[in-house]
């Protein structure tokens, strides 16, 4: 396997003006032919011209001809990979014609063109395009694509491509055609075409500008009434785009399908959003508050790709971020506007450190921007995406919203209907501030998680406040030393009665910064810091004050500071920064936990203090929080972030003392718990909204705690809960409750769940997924029963997510000591790999950290590795992940 380079990146010799496709589809095979205009980038410059080297892969080429000629065998040079035109006319213009023929039907890759549930349906991001026809197959060639669909008017009766319909009619033999043509220059990624039985939901939205646009959401009949949230989503995501950064819809037509096997979550497709059902279907008898959340952000996120990413789109595939960090940014945005700004701060934050952190710290760091990649689907990760996102929040915090927003509409002024860099980017929002960025660019190349360390001191006579920040950027593969970066770092000073000192006007080395604005001081300030070591003192500070730093966790970085646990105490009570204060009761829960967890490596008996449990109480208890807010408070930082913070990860350690401590606060405040459950249940119709969802939230929490005690009464009020629910939350809610514990009501609970469900595959995930997550001794056994459960297919992704990948998540089965786990991942990749490499290279990165454990551990999981590795045929996506986990 060959790894590519960005500092190998070249401009195309040829660039492709206008691509018609037609696809004969059918049983057999399916017929892709294309005409291809082509133009040299230069032109006339020489008598030899370069080459044409086009992608394909699994293609069987049935003729090629140029300006109408057949090419002869001699005439180009064919591999499994390529199609190389060796002399191609030096002519200004040409016209290439290629006729390939593909097998969807036997394509279990589910890129490129494929069947699922009997319909056609394409995905092409990164790079499977080139499994449709030869191409120059990467996103800096944008082409007008027109796409002629033939198919049995029966088994096809829908047929869907990019952009607008121009034509369609009968065909003989039973069949039909659509021609649609996309008015927009596109790369070929975001091509589609979809064939098959569909209905649709239909809704029209009016843009500011007056456009009536028309949408569709495309399913089967029976699911059509589940797509009611996902319109409504499209619709609150047109709106805000218009109002937050004045961008427009730019067709008359916005169809989104509903697809069953899918590898990604979702696929932005000009005009032709493709979807995993399980990002649309909905509706309150079966999918819980999470689902409609994350409906609602992924909707939004393919729409804004409409912008940020399709009519500015990347020059190569290094530069992902530069449309995924900025769209998932935006989709962050849209859900804070629609629910709780800060309940979706604490929840990115909790998702960055519990997978993106670990992999920052593991054999696959990479920077937002990669410098290498095998397979370049191993990059769409939650570096790109999710460290991505916080790249661009920093632009936001540095800037302000006006200014960011000045900058946005620079890029897009400069950069519509281009495939550009994150340095365009960056300039835009430079240039549009004229702003001083020092070392932000860093973020891009540099990877690892920054740790920034404070120490405060208190100058009671000079009533100065200083605040000394270090910070290191630790080694990752390939990166030895580091740059400072620009980080950050959003402070207020609390006074002794919790409120916010004002602030006017800070020194750093030395030079005095004003930080308030028309003469108003500021209640927090950014400092920015842009060395290895920076000092920032206050001034007119009257009094030792507590500092709260990182508000909004305004840079991406372990923040360790000198405060005590009384000041941290003290935050958790007063700071006025909502992200904060459920930051403090993190910060004491995760140093709680460590302790521990030492304690129970040392086998000394486990306890929590008083002070612990009060904290948790008031927050618990105090209605003048935000429900939901609550819920996230009282909920323990994760496993994975625990494992994060530990030299050695011990996973039976840190889950035992999770355990405990929920097991323990539910003993000592099982009154307030069961008032809460008792105060939050509600028999109101499902509404998705923030006062709904809190309670439901808040309820449900509360009764996993509950449950945790294994206590009789308990049980029968969970079963209670389960029998008389209303709505897939408050049901799914009381089920995870009772399956925490081994034994007859599990057994029989599930049983029921099953007997309820069993029409509804989407439904039945969740309880595939709950079963293989589930911590309860020798799960692996139960796992393995469920791989030849009915419900189950090797085939489907979500299904694969939900089985294997809910049993990578349990901290007890899939690292015990005995590597039964291990193994069993080992033989499912295997399997895996043979039908659908991207799922299979997905899940063989949960062996890739394998070094943070212990001896016993690392040997069971290197040894699956280099199983894998040895095995005769195995992807690249496989052996990128694999192979890198070993270095
Ligand atoms: N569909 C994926 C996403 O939107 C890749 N573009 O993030
Ligand atoms: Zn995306």
């Amino acid at each position: 396997p060959k790894e590519i380079f960005l500092k190998d990146y070249k401009k195309p010799d040829y660039f492709f003006d206008t691509v018609d496709l037609t696809f004969s589809l059918g049983e057999e095979h399916t017929i892709v032919s294309s005409s291809i205009t082509v133009y040299p980038r230069i032109e006339g410059n020489s008598s030899a011209p370069p080459s044409l080297v086009l992608d394909g892969v699994d293609l069987k080429l049935v003729s090629i001809k140029v300006d109408g000629k057949q090419l002869q065998k001699e005439d180009y040079h064919l591999d499994t990979r390529h199609l190389t035109i060796s002399s191609p006319p030096s002519t200004a213009r040409f016209t290439l014609e290629i006729v390939t023929e593909i097998q969807p039907q036997k394509n279990t890759s589910l890129e490129g063109l494929y069947k699922s549930s009997g319909n056609f349906v394409t995905h092409c991001e990164a790079e499977g395009f080139r499994k449709i026809t030869y191409y120059q197959d990467r996103p800096d060639i944008m082409a007008k694509y027109t796409c002629r669909v033939e198919g049995d008017n029966a088994l096809y009766p829908v047929l869907l491509s990019n952009g607008n319909l121009v034509e369609e009619g009968n065909l003989e033999g039973g069949k039909h055609y659509a021609v649609w043509e996309d008015p927009h220059k596109k790369p070929c990624y975001l091509f589609a075409l979809v064939a098959g039985q569909l209905q649709s939901r239909d809704d029209s939205f009016v843009t500011r500008s007056g456009r009536n646009v028309s949408l569709k959401i495309w399913t089967t009949a029976q699911d059509l009434p589940k797509t009611a949230h996902a319109m409504n989503s499209l619709k609150a995501s047109m709106k805000w785009d218009e109002d937050v950064f004045g961008l427009e819809y730019d067709l008359d037509l916005f169809n989104i399908v509903v697809v069953a096997d899918f590898n990604m979550g979702a696929m932005e497709n000009k005009s032709l959003n493709i979807f995993n059902s399980v990002l649309v279907l909905a509706s309150p008898e079966t999918a819980s508050d999470a689902e409609y959340a994350r409906i609602q952000g992924v909707i939004a996120h393919e729409y804004f790709h409409n912008w940020t990413g399709n009519r500015v789109t990347c020059r190569d595939w290094f530069q992902l971020t530069l449309k995924e960090g900025l769209t998932v940014f935006r989709d962050q945005e849209f859900s804070s506007d629609m629910g709780s700004r800060s309940v979706k701060r604490i929840e990115d934050v909790s998702f960055l450190r519990n997978n993106q952190f670990p992999e920052d710290a593991g054999p696959m760091a990479h920077p937002v921007r990669p410098h290498s990649y095998i397979k370049m689907d191993n990059f769409y990760t939650s570096t790109v995406y999710r460290k991505g996102a916080q790249v661009v929040r920093m632009y936001k915090t540095l800037l302000g919203s006006q200014g960011f927003r000045r900058g946005m509409d620079l890029y897009f002024k400069r950069h519509d209907g281009q495939a550009v860099t994150c340095e365009d980017f960056y300039a835009a929002m430079r240039d549009a501030n004229d702003a001083d960025f020092a070392n932000l660019l860093h973020w891009y190349s540099q990877a690892g998680t920054p740790t920034v360390k404070v120490t405060s001191f208190y100058n009671s006579e000079a009533k100065t406040y200083s605040l000394k920040f270090s910070q290191q950027v630790p080694p990752t593969p390939g990166q030895a030393v580091k740059e400072p970066m620009l980080i950050p770092v959003a402070v207020g000073l609390l006074d002794s009665n919790g409120k916010d000192m004002p602030l006017t006007s800070v020194y750093r080395d030395g030079m005095l910064q004003v930080v308030s604005t028309d003469g108003q001081p500021a209640y927090t300030t950014v400092l920015k810091i842009t060395k290895k070591e920076e000092e920032f003192v206050f001034v007119e500070i009257s009094e030792r004050p507590v500092p709260s730093l990182l508000r909004g966790y305004s840079a991406p970085v372990r923040l360790m500071s000198d405060l005590t646990d009384a000041d941290i105490f003290f935050l958790l009570a007063h700071d006025s920064d909502e992200f904060n204060r459920w930051e403090a009761g993190q910060v004491l829960s995760a140093k709680l936990m460590l302790s521990l967890v030492g304690d129970f490596q040392q086998n000394k008996p486990l306890s929590l203090t008083a002070d612990f449990v009060h904290g948790f109480k008031s927050i618990l208890t105090d209605y003048t929080l935000d429900k939901e807010f609550i819920a996230k408070a009282i909920d323990l930082p994760g496993v994975g972030e625990i494992m994060d913070m530990m030299d050695i990860a011990d996973p039976d350690a840190v889950h035992v003392v999770r355990s405990f401590i929920r097991k323990h606060l539910a003993s000592e405040l099982k009154a307030e718990f069961l008032k809460t459950v008792e105060n939050n249940r509600s028999s109101d119709p499902y509404v998705f909204d923030h006062s709904k969802k809190s309670r439901r939230t808040l309820k449900n929490i509360a009764l996993s705690y509950l449950a945790s005690l294994e206590d009789a009464q308990i049980t029968e009020l969970a079963l209670s809960e389960y029998k008389t629910a209303t709505n897939m939350t408050d049901q799914f809610g009381a089920l995870t409750a009772l399956v925490q514990n081994p034994g007859k009501t599990r057994d029989d609970v599930l049983a029921d769940f099953y007997g309820k469900w069993e029409h509804d595959y989407l439904v039945i995930n969740k309880w595939l997924g709950l079963q293989a997550s589930a911590n309860i001794p020798e799960n692996v056994e139960n796992v393995r029963k469920l791989l030849k459960h009915r419900a189950f297919d090797l085939r489907n992704p979500n299904k694969v997510r939900s089985l294997i990948g809910g049993f990578c998540a349990s901290p007890v089965n899939f690292h015990a000591k005995d590597g039964s786990g291990y193994k069993f991942l080992g033989e499912i990749v295997l399997q895996l790999d043979k039908l659908n490499p991207q799922g299979a290279s997905r899940m063989v990165s949960a062996l890739s950290r394998w070094r943070r454990y212990d001896e016993t551990r690392q040997a069971h999981a290197k040894a699956q590795l280099e199983m894998i590795l040895s095995t005769n045929g195995l992807s690249e996506n496989v052996f990128e992940i694999a192979s890198k986990s070993l270095a």
